[in-house]
């Protein structure tokens, strides 16, 4: 394949028209995936929402004002390890088997993946940054990935696995993976054939630690509050009440504490994570109930919006490498997280939950010439359709069976008729980290049916046009039984499409199998 592309095509990578081989057409775009850990629609300010103004992100703009944003990217299980594994396979958590992070396990990774199928296609493959999956990648002809924390990564002066090695770096993580990449990208690769790199950020994701120069990006400002941010969960008392994840418990290390000098490994972790178990809380000495709330929101909003400045400065480093190398027309480049988040929204941080901020992934397309600049995009689209559509994009054919679907027909404003209405939720891991009920459900553009059902069975209905913010749980209304019952029905279609209609004692098995602690960490 790669011979053909030499036909004077150098960074264009078109293959010239009659000489065509087999799985091959003409168009063989580049592909950059560019994905954040934790990145929440609300902190982009393409997407809108509070923090527009006082923390916008120019450079994701300008991707989205050159390409489509998305508004209904959902996550099939809201949390790392599991999106990660949906979005290489194209398959469901309870196909691709990786359904939790602190499983103890690892990613099969006998499995197909969609950069293996890339690399087999002849492109040139790269990883750089978060891959935590708990084994090594397969598909790069190179990859440096997070290799410290159970893969978890460190901000500064992160160890790094290149192709095997453990290498220890010194700088900032966003930094560095984008260093790695553009190094890549400009002195690595061969260029005579197409390119697929994936660069995942460790960034935004917990401890959310600034670069140096942005700490005090906010000092004398007070961020706004999301609105839902004194939800007191009347109606959820057993779910989104009964977590561990609201700003009660921020640890001393995310609240950026001195730590004491002296302390040994094991007394340095219990110091640092203090405050992440119940009944521990961190904030100044005299603080009052409702100011500490507020003061741990501020400090955390800042560190996590200065983290995800850092994202958006270096996504600008990428788009002027590709500018003034002649190479934006013919690549692709997506913007995603492997989920949302909560950004104090309903008193959160963390995701999870099948609850909006969570289950909404920010994702933005830029391709010139098939993708309308400045479009938005609103159909329910899932992250196991991520890998058949880049797939479809770089027009390989594979014999591969996923789940996912393609939707490039939706990248050129047709979508389907036969699109999907809904999307089958579920979430596994409890209890660690935070506390929430695993749960399954459907979400369609209309309402939100959940159930909860680990050591509860509570099922929970929103409708998401006369309450968008997910406040009022209306199961119990008679005016929707008839809504009920037939979500129930297109919910259970789905578990039996996906080959996940099992019963609950399955599930339960599933979340039981080992996990870690806090303190394994
Ligand atoms: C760590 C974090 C949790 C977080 C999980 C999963 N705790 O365990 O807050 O939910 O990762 O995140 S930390 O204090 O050790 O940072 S994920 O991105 O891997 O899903
Ligand atoms: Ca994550």
């Amino acid at each position: 394949a790669c011979v053909l592309l030499v036909f004077g095509c150098k960074e264009s990578n078109k293959v010239v028209e009659n000489n065509r081989t087999e799985g091959l057409s003409e168009e063989r775009p580049n592909v950059i995936y560019i994905m954040a850990d934790d990145l929440a629609t609300q902190a982009i300010s393409a997407y809108g929402g509070i923090y527009k103004d006082i923390a916008p992100t120019p450079n994701i703009d300008k991707l989205a004002q050159e390409g489509m944003l998305f508004q209904d990217v959902l996550c099939t299980n809201a949390i790392c390890g599991p999106s990660r594994a949906a979005i290489l396979t194209g398959n469901y958590s309870n196909k691709n088997g990786y359904y939790k992070n602190e499983s103890g396990g690892k990613f099969d990774d006998s499995q197909w993946t969609f950069p293996q199928e890339f690399q087999k296609q002849g492109y040139q493959t790269s990883l750089f940054g978060k891959w935590h999956l708990g084994t090594e990648p397969k598909g790069f002809n190179v990859f440096k990935y997070h290799n410290s924390a159970g893969q978890q990564g460190h901000y500064w002066d992160p160890v790094y696995n290149e192709n095997g090695v453990d290498v220890k770096e010194k700088g900032y993580a966003t930094n560095l993976s984008t260093d790695f990449a553009l190094n890549w990208l400009d002195k690595e690769r061969k260029k005579e054939a197409p390119f697929l790199m994936v660069l995942q950020y460790k960034a935004p994701h917990r401890p959310w630690e600034p670069d140096k120069k942005y700490e005090n990006l906010w000092e004398d400002v007070e961020m706004p509050y999301p609105t839902t941010f004194n939800d007191n969960y009347a109606g959820r008392e057993l779910t989104a009440g009964d977590t561990e994840m609201t700003m009660d418990y921020f640890s001393r290390r995310d609240m950026k504490f001195k730590e004491p000098e002296n302390l040994t490994g094991r007394e340095k972790i219990a110091w640092a994570f203090y405050g992440a178990k119940p009944g521990e809380v961190v904030q100044p000495v005299g603080m009052g109930d409702e100011e500490g709330k507020k003061w741990r929101y501020q400090t955390y909003i800042k560190d996590y919006l200065a983290c995800v400045k850092s994202v958006d400065d270096n996504i600008g480093r990428v788009l002027k490498y590709l500018e003034a190398n002649n190479l934006e027309d013919n690549t692709i480049i997506v913007l995603t997280s492997d989920q949302g988040f909560y950004l104090g929204d309903h008193g959160f941080f963390d995701k999870r939950f099948i609850y909006e901020e969570s289950l909404r992934m920010p994702f933005i397309m830029k391709y010139p010439g098939v993708i309308k600049s400045g479009s938005v995009n609103s159909d329910i689209i899932t992250n196991i359709d991520f890998a058949p559509t880049l797939l479809d994009l770089a027009n390989i054919k594979t014999s591969q069976q996923m789940q996912g679907r393609s939707f490039k027909p939706v990248l050129e404003g047709n979508t389907p008729e036969d699109w999907q209405q809904g999307m089958y939720y579920h979430y596994y891991e409890f209890p660690y980290w935070h506390h929430v009920q695993p749960h399954y459900g459907i979400r369609t553009k209309k309402y939100t049916l959940a159930h909860f059902y680990y050591n509860i069975d509570v099922w929970e209905l929103y409708d998401l046009e006369k309450d968008p913010h997910q406040m009022h749980n209306i199961i119990n209304d008679p005016q929707y039984a008839n809504v009920i019952g037939s979500l129930k029905k297109e919910l259970k279609t789905l578990m039996i499409k996906y080959e996940n209609n099992r019963p609950l004692a399955d599930f339960r098995a599933i979340t039981d199998a080992d996990f870690g602690s806090i303190v394994d960490k």
